[in-house]
């Protein structure tokens, strides 16, 4: 028999899986809609005149690029009426978003961050979508930001769309990571790898040493020992990749293994790190730790963590176990 289309395999997971409820399949699969869109618009890029700048800044401050306020406005077209959701949340948007009237609400709620590393989208590197799936809590008629706070353990499901030279899409349902590749010509996410692992060591490290005179000593100590290479502490020669798109990066590392790591950094003191935990962290740390890596931010782990904000930043450090064992232990030693 051929690979499963998404729509086969999660037909096949509601008999296994208790999680994997109707809507929550329905949901999933307006979810990949949104992501064939929004990668049928990355490949034509400047030919449909969408590169480049919006105008506007998102509630971080951060300028947001026409495929950034483009694709979010495909996943909220996707999810808002398809009887699923109860609420939205989005790196792109202020607060959360309530379904249009009249919409049927259901039982989940998703955040996502709609293209993730769109500074490479003007130079034709890999970007992709994040999402993140709670259940709304019960007996609520009307969800409120405080519904979102939930801490990443309590995810139902997470995942991200990775468009580069294929588009795929990678999956948790809370058993293992599985992996779909959109076949162009049929229009459908086909499963191409099943029960992604990474490779508890390694030697390979992802980081922006740019930010190197600013990062905390247990960071600094690590990547210094790595640079050693082969005559320092290590006693191995280390590779390193840093692709500035989160879900590249990662994904490389559920491929072969890795280290990534956006630690805190004095840069800007008012900001915890880089990344953001209800958009980015969370639904990574799902994946990592459903692939048999580590997720942290060098003190705690990722996915205990209770959120206070919807747009809040956290360290993150995740990938193969016992590199990311060992710089949680330079943080907490
Ligand atoms: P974005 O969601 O605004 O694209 O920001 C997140 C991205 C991550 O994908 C990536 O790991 C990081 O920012 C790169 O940051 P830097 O440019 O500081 O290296
Ligand atoms: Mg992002």
């Amino acid at each position: 028999m051929s690979a499963p289309t998404l729509s086969q395999y999660l037909l096949a997971k509601q008999h296994s899986l208790p999680v994997v409820t109707p809507q929550l399949q329905e949901l999933l699969m307006q979810v990949s809609v949104a992501c064939k869109a929004i990668s049928v618009a990355i490949g034509k890029g400047a030919l449909a005149g969408i590169l480049g700048q919006a105008g506007s800044d998102n509630i971080q401050g951060e300028e947001q690029k026409k495929l950034d306020v483009l694709s979010n406005d495909i996943v909220l077209a996707a999810t808002e009426n398809s009887g699923c959701v109860a609420g939205l949340a989005s790196e792109e948007m202020d607060d959360i978003y309530h379904l249009p009237a009249g919409a049927k609400q259901g039982d989940y709620l998703m955040l996502f961050d709609p293209l993730d590393g769109s500074s490479n989208i003007d130079v034709n590197v890999s970007v992709g979508t994040i999402f993140s799936i709670l259940h709304k809590p019960e007996g609520k008629n009307s969800v409120t930001t405080e519904d979102f706070f939930q801490a990443g353990s309590k995810q139902v499901c997470a995942g991200y769309a990775v468009y580069g030279p294929s588009t795929l899409l990678v999956l948790t349902l809370g058993d293992g990571v599985d992996c779909f590749t959109l076949d162009r010509e049929l229009g459908e996410f086909i499963l191409t790898q099943t029960r992604m692992t990474i490779p508890v060591d390694t030697r390979e490290f992802a980081i922006n040493t740019s930010n190197m005179r600013f990062w905390e000593q247990p960071v600094r100590r690590y990547v210094e020992e790595m640079l050693a290479g082969q005559t320092g502490i290590r006693g191995k020669d280390f590779n390193m990749r840093w692709v500035a798109s989160m879900v590249a990066d990662v994904h490389r590392i559920l491929t072969r293994g890795g280290v990534f790591m956006y630690p805190f950094d004095l840069k800007d003191s008012s900001k915890a790190g880089k990344l953001r935990l209800m958009y980015e962290a969370n639904p990574m740390s799902l994946l990592v730790e459903q692939a048999g890596g580590a997720s942290t931010t060098g003190r705690v782990r990722i996915l205990d963590i209770q959120p206070t904000g919807l747009h809040q930043r956290v360290p993150v450090i995740l990938g193969s176990k016992n590199e990311v064992e060992l710089v949680t232990g330079y943080h907490l030693g």
